[in-house]
């Protein structure tokens, strides 16, 4: 094996380790590290988790030689682990950070290890690292490679790029529809306040995967009094923080008896307009977050109302109160949410909010899964009037049982530069 394969061979092996951080990493980034000796053995393995404090290559540090102060790192790390790892590399998913923010510099402790190498597959997207965790290490007279497998590194962490650098969560619309683009039959020919399955079992069990990657799930009230979803992610998979449910609700006609208020466990928001004391403090008696924003003007291409579908649609806006209120603002509750640490909110939500996101801008990442099978032009569409029509590029297609996954980013949260 030459050298580029062996760099490759080895940061898979440490984005393996990497993925053992999602679900319990965030804020931070998922990290995975391995170090080998001068003799090219494994000495130490390690990866993230927020609640352990630890980063990567300390954790795997730690693994190759015993404790290590979190400061001074020198002495710590020469002591114990620095002997068998002098002229060895380290391969690492991320720029390692050379700030001291919860921990210290992770630099300093390679540095101080007597590393050799330095392997990254991209650079830290965090405006405080951003290439001068790299630049340290050369400076302190280390080979520093960045790059090998860098795309799937980068696809491990969109949602900490896009957050580090706009304090904005990234957005991933996921949408489960036929192949001519429709979510559920016409209003009157199903049941209400159920969930309708247009996928399959293994097209599901991939979205309650997708909601153990996110830090929060969004959607809007017309979903709510069409399907009343519970929204919980039912992965079975380990996760530090509950997933926080979204609900865009105007004009509060959120039922109190929805299956979301029923679970409401400091996991439930609600964003609205409305004034209406008695909605809100009736939601905040059981234990929903209500955050009113100001309004905002109608939405450009949210015009659905002449399509046909809506007729019989609970809380028509034609027969709704409180729609004149105006709409909250999408752009605000992705700053709010940003603030409060979530990196990836995955969507899940009808024509309405999908067409208002997509027509805002505010998508990162489409994931469709279409199902084969045609409804016809009277039942629910997955978008109203797009105002620019979307095209996937570089599309991810994967399969679950009958049903097709189509994925693709819209916007690319990584920086393009190299260092
Ligand atoms: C690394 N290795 O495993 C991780 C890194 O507050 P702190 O000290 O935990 O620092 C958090 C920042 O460190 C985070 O925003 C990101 O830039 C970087 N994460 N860096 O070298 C790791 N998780
Ligand atoms: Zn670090």
């Amino acid at each position: 094996m030459n050298e580029e394969d062996q760099d490759r061979f080895w940061m898979q092996r440490a984005l393996d380790l990497a993925r053992r951080g999602i679900g319990v990493s965030s804020p931070n980034p998922a990290v995975g590290c391995v170090l080998l000796d001068s003799a090219g053995q494994v000495a130490g393995e390690g990866w993230h988790e927020y609640d352990r404090f630890d980063h990567a290559e300390v954790a795997a540090l730690k693994a190759a030689g015993g404790p290590i102060p979190s400061s001074p790192f020198a002495e710590g790390v020469e002591s114990r682990a620095g002997s068998r790892l002098r002229g060895g590399t380290a391969y690492v998913t991320l720029e390692p950070c050379n700030h001291t923010g919860r921990t210290g510099p992770c630099t300093e402790a390679l540095i101080a290890a007597g590393l050799r190498r330095v392997v990254a597959a991209t650079i830290d997207p965090n405006p405080a690292v951003a290439g001068h965790g790299l630049d340290h290490l050369r400076g302190a007279g280390l080979d520093v490679v960045l790059g090998p497998c860098e795309a799937e590194a980068r696809r491990l962490n969109e949602g900490f790029a896009c957050w580090s650098q706009h304090r904005r969560p990234l957005v991933l619309m996921k949408v489960a529809m036929t192949l001519d683009g429709r979510i559920a039959p016409p209003p009157g020919e199903r049941p209400l306040r159920e969930p309708y399955w247009i996928t399959g079992e293994a097209s599901r069990a991939a979205v309650q995967t997708l909601r153990w990657q996110a830090d929060a799930v969004l959607t809007g009230v017309d979903t709510v009094l069409a399907d009343d979803p519970l929204l919980t992610d039912r992965s079975g998979l380990r996760r530090r923080r509950p997933l926080l449910r979204v609900v865009l609700d105007s004009s509060l006609r959120l039922p109190l008896d929805a299956k979301l208020v029923a679970s409401a466990h400091d996991d439930l928001v609600v964003f609205t307009v409305s004034t209406d004391e008695t909605r809100v403090s009736a939601l905040r008696q059981r234990g929903v977050r209500v955050e009113v924003l100001p309004a905002e003007a109608g939405v450009p291409g949210d015009r659905s109302s002449s399509l046909g579908w809506e007729a019989g649609v609970p809380g028509d806006r034609s027969s709704s109160p409180g729609r004149e209120a105006g709409r909250v603002p999408l752009g605000k509750v992705l700053d709010k949410l940003g603030e409060e640490g979530i990196l990836t909110l995955l969507t899940e939500t009808g024509p309405r909010l999908n067409t208002a996101l997509l027509t805002g801008g505010l998508v990162d990442r489409v994931q469709l899964f279409v199902s084969p099978q045609l409804m016809g032009s009277s039942a629910v569409p997955a978008f109203c009037l797009i105002a620019h029509p979307l095209r996937m590029d570089k599309v991810e297609v994967e399969r679950y049982g009958d049903d097709l996954a189509l994925s693709s980013l819209l916007k690319d949260p990584w920086p393009q530069t190299r260092s």
